[in-house]
């Protein structure tokens, strides 16, 4: 009943706090608390810089026995590779994604067309090994995992819904908040932006036989505000904005996809209006289409644009080598002065 009353402030619209009231947390919360709070500790101790990598996109359940959901797009390519480029620059990187997204060095094989049976082979001895086609390439990959692993620099967390990933996030900041400017947030997830709260929500599945269905989602409170201000407000924050291209309709009703210059345009503004909203340090936006070749780095100081021309794509550059070189070292910066990059004067 309270918490029914909390919803009602006639916007659907409710502060952070209210969300954690109404929501249950995922049943797995405190063993994941318990394993973020000793790789934080060990790391700690190490001096180590450290990084919470979101990735992947939320889920938004549509009934409490869920049947149907809305889903946010994101692969997770790009927080799967940016954590790669981490760890090569000496972080530790807490790697918390949803579920079956991709994941750093495992990234280029699970979710290839292949089946995971055209990677191995029966030797003469009716032994099995991995393929001579693939094995020389994934050396590399392979060594690097280990060495990860056994210096205890990876570690991984999953979601699923958004609820999951809400009180995963508040967690795992807090329990970072004492690596101070040595923690760097790196908040590439696909986050939804409506949800159904769970006091609304239908208990068994919605019933065709009702007729149309009509969903009225509302909105999640912003959770960047509290991050940035109270749960991780020593730390060097570095959240997304994606926008997309637009479409145009064609008499013949195919859709033409059509780049727009606007819609470029509005991204650099938007990821500023962010940035002076929330007042943490770094915005990436992006452009769905274009995200792998082009993003640009907001910060109250400067924009910087981080372009792959085509010889670099077709090298296999990857964008995020550049992003995280960056970050690298304006979070040094920060950590030395308390801002993200030098000031004149
Ligand atoms: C992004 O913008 C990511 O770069 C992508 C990556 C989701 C586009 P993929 O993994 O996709 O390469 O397939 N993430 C952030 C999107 C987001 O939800 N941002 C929130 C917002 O714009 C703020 S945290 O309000």
């Amino acid at each position: 009943m309270a918490a029914q009353h909390l919803l009602d402030n006639g916007q659907g619209v409710i502060d952070p706090d209210t969300y954690f009231e109404i929501q249950t947390p995922p049943p797995n919360l405190a063993q994941d608390e318990a394993k973020v709070r000793d790789f934080v500790k060990y790391n700690l101790a190490k001096n180590n810089r450290l990084v919470l990598v979101t990735s992947g996109g939320t889920q938004v359940p549509l009934e409490n026995q869920t049947v149907r959901f809305i889903d946010n797009f994101s692969a997770g390519t790009r927080g799967a590779t940016s954590a790669e480029y981490f760890l090569e620059y000496g972080y530790a990187v807490i790697f918390m994604h949803r579920q079956h997204s991709l994941q750093p060095y495992s990234r280029n094989y699970t979710h290839s067309t292949n089946c995971f049976l055209d990677y191995l082979e029966l030797k003469p001895d009716d032994s099995m090994g991995v393929s001579q086609a693939i094995g020389p390439k994934l050396i590399p990959t392979f060594k690097k995992y280990q060495s990860v692993k056994q210096r205890n620099m990876l570690l991984f967390v999953e979601f699923t819904t958004l609820t999951d990933y809400l009180f995963l996030l508040r967690s795992i900041t807090l329990i970072m908040a004492p690596m101070k400017s040595k923690a760097m947030y790196y908040l590439a997830a696909a986050v939804s932006d409506f949800f159904i709260p769970a006091p609304k929500m239908a208990e068994h599945k919605i019933q065709s036989s009702e007729g149309a269905l009509t969903l009225h989602l509302d909105q999640v409170p912003k959770f960047l505000k509290p991050l940035v201000s109270q749960w991780a407000s020593e730390s060097f924050i570095v959240s997304f904005k994606a926008s997309h291209a637009s479409y145009i309709t064609c008499p013949s009703g195919t859709h033409l996809f059509a780049q727009l210059e606007t819609d470029s345009r509005l991204l650099v503004p938007k990821a500023r209006a962010a940035l002076t909203r929330y007042g943490h340090q770094i915005v990436i936006g992006n452009m769905l289409t274009t995200r792998k070749r082009d993003v640009t780095l907001i910060t109250k100081e400067d924009d910087v644009e981080i372009h792959l021309t085509d010889q670099e794509l077709r090298d296999e550059v990857e964008i995020e080598e550049r992003i995280v070189k960056e970050l690298y070292k304006r979070h040094g910066m920060f950590i030395s002065t308390g801002k993200s990059c030098a000031v004149d004067g």
